[in-house]
Order: structure tokens, then sequence, then C-alpha cells
């Protein structure tokens, strides 16, 4: 994953649990890199590495710190210049959810390395929809819960989510019950 993914992570647990904290996760991981460059690949492996290191120095459940650092993720690309970008993909928390393939598209026009989920929306009732997610990566459906919690926040829009399909488990994908106008 892009550089950009690593970067977020060390961002979230740095202000979140310090500098010594980060240090002992990234040794614990094996991971040599000492600055994360935004624009290089690296590894997936580097990525899940350093999530299964924070869990055991952490200790907190992986789950967790995948929905936080899901939430994280849209404000920490809106401050670090894809504002614009996220912002031009859609006013309100359905029109984003809706324009999710879009945006992967536009990124990935100018980072051709990326390997992008795909997203797809279908209407259960006025209020309610279930939001399918195709990836390429294992174990990330608690970050989606967070990215779909922090547009909800950054929209002001209250929802509720829950996992719904798990991929392997009868299923090829993930998919989630999104109900709007409601808090968990
Ligand atoms: O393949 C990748 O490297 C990759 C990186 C980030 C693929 C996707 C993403 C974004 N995605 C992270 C979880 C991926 C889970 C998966 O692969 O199944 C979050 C997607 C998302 C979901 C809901 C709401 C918003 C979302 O993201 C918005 C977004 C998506 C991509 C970028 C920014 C915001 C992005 C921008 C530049 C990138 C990489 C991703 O790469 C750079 C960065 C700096 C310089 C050059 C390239």
């Amino acid at each position: 994953m892009y550089g950009l993914v690593n970067r977020a992570l060390e961002e979230l647990i740095r202000n979140q649990h310090g500098d010594t904290a980060w240090e002992a996760i990234k040794a614990r991981a094996g991971v040599k890199v000492e600055v994360f460059t935004r624009m290089d690949g690296y590894p997936d492996s580097v990525t899940y590495s350093l999530v299964d290191a924070a869990v055991e120095v952490l200790g907190i459940p992986g789950d967790e710190l995948l929905k936080a650092f899901g939430r994280q993720w849209t404000l920490y690309t809106g401050r670090e210049g894809y504002g614009p970008l996220l912002a031009s993909a859609g006013s309100s928390l359905k029109d984003m959810l809706m324009g999710l393939d879009d945006l992967h598209l536009r990124v990935g026009l100018m980072y051709p390395d990326l390997k992008p989920p795909s997203f797809r929306c279908e209407t259960l009732d006025e209020k309610t929809i279930e939001l399918h997610y195709h990836s390429t990566r294992a174990g990330l459906g608690p970050m989606v819960i967070g990215l779909v919690e922090g547009l909800a926040q950054h929209f002001a829009q209250p929802v509720s989510i829950r996992q719904h399909l798990h991929a392997g488990a009868g299923s090829d994908h993930d998919s989630f019950i999104i109900v709007m106008g409601e808090t968990a």
C-alpha cells in the first residue's frame, strides 16, 4: 500500500499512545523503515505487521484499532491535501458512499499502483442502505466501519452501522447495514 496509509497509522498511534509506543510497535513488527514516504509503495505485509504488533503492545483488540484507523483516515487525508478530492466526491454521506468507486478511479489515474477496493450501495429502504465492499485485502472490514463513521461525523449525519456479510463465511465479500439518522 502507498506510504500514506502507514503514515496515517503512525500518526494515529503517536497521537493516541505516544512516541515510545510507536517505536516499540515498529521494533516488534521488525519494520526498519525510518520515515514512510507518502507516494512510495510498501508491501501490504508492512501494514499488517504494524497492526498486529500494535494489538500486542497496546493490548487493544485488532477490530478496535482498525475502526479507529478508519475514523482517522478521512481526517488525515483531508489535512494532508486530499480535502478537495474528498469534497468533490459528494456533499452528503450517501452521495459520498455512492461515489467511492469514482473517487478511487480518480486517485488510481494519478497513482497507478493503487489497488482500490470497490463499494456498491444497495438501497433497502428510505433510510437504510447495504454497503457492499470488495477488496483484494483480507480482514479490513472493521476499518470500513470506522471510515463510514468518520464520514458520518464529517457530514454531521448520525448513523448506525453493523457488519452483515463476512467474506469467507459463505460470502465472497463483506457488507454493512447502514441506518441513517440513528446512532449506535
Ligand atoms: O492500494 C493502496 O495503496 C490503497 C491505499 C489507500 C488503496 C486504498 C486506500 C484507501 N482506503 C484505505 C483502505 C483500503 C482497504 C482495501 O484495500 O480494501 C480507504 C478507502 C475509503 C473508504 C471510504 C471512504 C474514503 C476512502 O478513502 C478516500 C481516499 C482514498 C484514497 C486516497 C485518499 C483518500 C489516496 C490518495 C493518495 C494515495 C493513496 C490513496 O497515494 C499517494 C499518496 C501521496 C502521493 C502519491 C500517492
